[in-house]
Order: C-alpha cells, then sequence, then structure tokens
C-alpha cells in the first residue's frame, strides 16, 4: 500500500467526501463580509488600494477579500514567503458565477465524458479512483494576476500578486480518462464544463477547452487532491482539471462534463473572452484596440521578493538579505538575478531546491547597500528557456500576463 493508496482510504473514502462536500455552509457566501481582521494596502496605482483581510469562507484563513459574491479572494504576499507549495486554507480563490454549489453529494456525483468519441462514459469518483494516480507541482496563477498594477487601470479584479497559488496535485491523466471513452479520429478539441452556474439563464456556462494534442500530453491532469489533502471545496472539489504551465482560465474546477469536439470551439469563454494580443508579451500601446488576439495560454517567467514588504523600514548593514519566489512559467528557472541600485546592476541568487519545473522555486541573496535610505529591489528571472523577465510594463485592454520585473522600495534605517 503506497501513501496515495493511504490517501484514498483514509481522506478520500466515502465518509470523507461527503463530509468535505458538506463544509461550504450556505451562509459563508451570503454571510458577513469580513470579521475584525483589519485591512491591507496592495499598493495599487490606479485606485482604492485597501482590502478588508477575512477569515469568513470555510477552509480558509486569513485572505484578502477582492470580492464576496461569488468570491475572490487573494493570497497575502507574505504567505509566498513560507513553503514553496501555498497552503490550502491560504490558496487563493476565483469564481466568475455566483451559483457555485454548497454541497456535493459524492455517491451521486458523475463525470461525463461525451462527444467524440466511441464509449460515452459515465463516471463516478470511485472509477476515477481506481484509474493510475500521479502527481505534479504545478502553479495555478489567474491571467489577470497583478492586473490591479496595470496603467492605465484597466477593467476588472483588482489583484494585486496573490492570484497563484502552487501545490502538489495528485490525480489521475486526463489522457487515461479520454482513452477509456476512445477518443474518434476526427476530434480535435476537448471543452471542460462543471457544475457552477450561471444566476441568469442568458450568461454563457463557464467552459473551456484544450486542443486535442494538449489534452492528450499525459501531464494535463484532473486532480482530486491538492497537497496531500482534499480539494476544498472553493478551490473545486471534488474534480478539477490541472494544465501545467498554463493560466488557470483552463483549470476548471469542479469538473463533471469532459466533451470531445469534431471542431474548434466557439463558446464565449475560449473565442471572445480571455485573448491577449498577439503580440510579444502580449504587450500592445495603452489604450489600443482592434489588434489580432489569440486565446491567452502559456505562462512566463517571473518572480517576487517575499521576504521584505514594500515601505518595510530595515536597519541598515553593509549587505541586506532578500529572498522571494521565481517561476519559469512553461519551464523551470534557470536563474535569478537581484539588483538594490534600480536594476543598474545585477547579483545572482541562490536557487533552492528544484521542487519541479512547474512550481515556484526559493531564491535568497543579499545585497550591497551603501547608505541608509530609500532601496528599490528588484529580481529578475530568466527560465530554462532563456526567456528573461522585461524591465518594463506590458499594457493590454484585459490586464492579463503581468511579468515584468516588479520593484519593492524598502526604508534603510540608519
Ligand atoms: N468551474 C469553474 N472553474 C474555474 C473558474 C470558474 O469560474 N468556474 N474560474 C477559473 C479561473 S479564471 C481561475 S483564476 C481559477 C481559480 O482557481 P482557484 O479558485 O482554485 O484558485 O479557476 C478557474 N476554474
Ligand atoms: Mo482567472
Amino acid at each position: 500500500m503506497d501513501q496515495f493508496d493511504a490517501l484514498l482510504a483514509t481522506r478520500l473514502g466515502r465518509r470523507r467526501l461527503l463530509q468535505g462536500g458538506a463544509a461550504l455552509g450556505a451562509g459563508a457566501l451570503a454571510g458577513p463580509a469580513f470579521g475584525a481582521e483589519g485591512t491591507v494596502d496592495l499598493h495599487l496605482p490606479g485606485g482604492p488600494s485597501t482590502r478588508p483581510m477575512t477569515t469568513a469562507f470555510p477552509g480558509k484563513g486569513p485572505m484578502i477579500l477582492q470580492r464576496m459574491r461569488p468570491p475572490l479572494l487573494e493570497t497575502p504576499l507574505s504567505v509566498f514567503n513560507g513553503d514553496v507549495f501555498t497552503p490550502n486554507d491560504r490558496f487563493f480563490v476565483r469564481w466568475h458565477w455566483a451559483d457555485i454549489p454548497t454541497t456535493v453529494d459524492v455517491n451521486a456525483f458523475r463525470l461525463a465524458v461525451r462527444g467524440e468519441v466511441a464509449k460515452p462514459l459515465s463516471l463516478t469518483l470511485a472509477d476515477i479512483l481506481r484509474l493510475p494516480r500521479f502527481e505534479i507541482a504545478a502553479i495555478n496563477q489567474c491571467s489577470g494576476n497583478s492586473r490591479g498594477l496595470f496603467q492605465p487601470r484597466v477593467p476588472g479584479a483588482q489583484w494585486a500578486h496573490g492570484a497563484m497559488g502552487n501545490a502538489l496535485w495528485t490525480g489521475v491523466r486526463l489522457r487515461d480518462v479520454l482513452d477509456l471513452a476512445g477518443v474518434r479520429p476526427g476530434a480535435v478539441a476537448v471543452r471542460f464544463g462543471a457544475m457552477d452556474q450561471p444566476l441568469v439563464p442568458e450568461a454563457p456556462d463557464f467552459t473551456k477547452s484544450l486542443n486535442i494534442d494538449h489534452a492528450r500530453d499525459g501531464e494535463v491532469m484532473i486532480a482530486f487532491a491538492m497537497n496531500g489533502e482534499q480539494l476544498p471545496l472553493l478551490n473545486g472539489f471534488p474534480l478539477r482539471l490541472v494544465v501545467p504551465g498554463w493560466y488557470s482560465t483552463y483549470w476548471v474546477k469542479m469538473l463533471n462534463d469532459i466533451e470531445v469536439l469534431a471542431a474548434p470551439d466557439t463558446g464565449y469563454w475560449m473565442a471572445k473572452a480571455y485573448k491577449i494580443p498577439d503580440t510579444p508579451g502580449a504587450n500592445v500601446a495603452a489604450g489600443s484596440s482592434g489588434f489580432p488576439t489569440t486565446p491567452i495560454n502559456r505562462m512566463v517567467a517571473r518572480s517576487w521578493i517575499t521576504s521584505l514588504a514594500e515601505g518595510q523600514r530595515v536597519p541598515w548593514s553593509p549587505t541586506i538579505a532578500v529572498g522571494g519566489i521565481a517561476m519559469g512559467g512553461d519551464c523551470g528557472v534557470a536563474r535569478v538575478d537581484v539588483s538594490a541600485d534600480g536594476g543598474k546592476t545585477w547579483l545572482p541568487a541562490t536557487l533552492g531546491p528544484d521542487k519541479g519545473k512547474y512550481g515556484f522555486r526559493r531564491w535568497d541573496a543579499r545585497v550591497p547597500v551603501g547608505a541608509p535610505g530609500m532601496v528599490a529591489l528588484q529580481a529578475r528571472c530568466t527560465s530554462d528557456k532563456g526567456e528573461t523577465q522585461p524591465l518594463q510594463p506590458i499594457w493590454n485592454p484585459g490586464g492579463f500576463m503581468r511579468a515584468n520585473v516588479e520593484t519593492t522600495t524598502i526604508m534603510v534605517t540608519a
């Protein structure tokens, strides 16, 4: 019996699934907006910058409340200074539509596999749990992570940097599930649907698709566990798609429908929403429109300073310790360089252990500081593909794919 069999028996057995499914009370989605946990300043340039902290959501510790219903909960940057795996109770939450099931009957639950397949399926959770399991470390990052830093401001959730998290996901290969049903030769894409619904019938149900080769690449996963625990309901219990290296718009939560398509998906969420400029770095001149677009796809290199907060006071010494996390995007991190002089000179940081190329990589450095005063600290990641973060921010109307070198200004005191 391996560690996953134990997980299956103790955490994903029928009783636990039932309990887990019942964990999100209806009151939590409609109840008090936030407790007395205070506010946080996200340092957003274009508008109101403070947000309340909340502990009102079941299974979640203190989170930044971006919106109550449907919930948008952001992870405070300081959380990323802990383990490279983001704890489940601090993992960010994002839903498009407000009709989110507050309980899941795990015995009645079925995952449909239909469309261009030889044998349509209606799988129980037990059927899924019988398939070969694997695990993968991967960052789930919202396409609009850091949107609140766009200048000029763009519509959408005004996230700072905490619409992301890294977890060790356990599940089954999407390919294995597709093979059970037998994909027909004419298949070109696979569309994923879920249990959440819009409140009004005219609104488009949330569905996303991947092309058939991507869907069958052996890495795209139907996950039932996250960091060794069943998925929190707000993060997609009982099953979610994990698409390593790609933005989380594709990571469909509460997945209950897999439809193999014989033609490309022309639905709203693929053809209209989550489109980026078809330009290098998804960048266009501020205010532009009418440019060619493409569906958002792979992630790119980023890095963050997490050991020091914006505006933090640090006593002077000739060198100051600075640390944080980096990601390569859809590949690993090759190096991280750090600057304490606004980008004039760069020093290599020491990388922490590699816990999977799609996950966060810890880095640490000591930077020289000549004299007390304001010091602009920067980190710059270069991926295994040789992509280095640009110094200048991009702009696009969706506020997607921010990935430039970020600056943390600290006050070094005498
Ligand atoms: N069913 C469903 N899945 C979904 C969404 C949704 O609205 N409904 N939103 C997507 C988007 S845009 C994001 S950023 C991630 C957020 O994942 P998390 O809430 O687990 O952090 O879920 C994705 N999967
Ligand atoms: Mo997102």
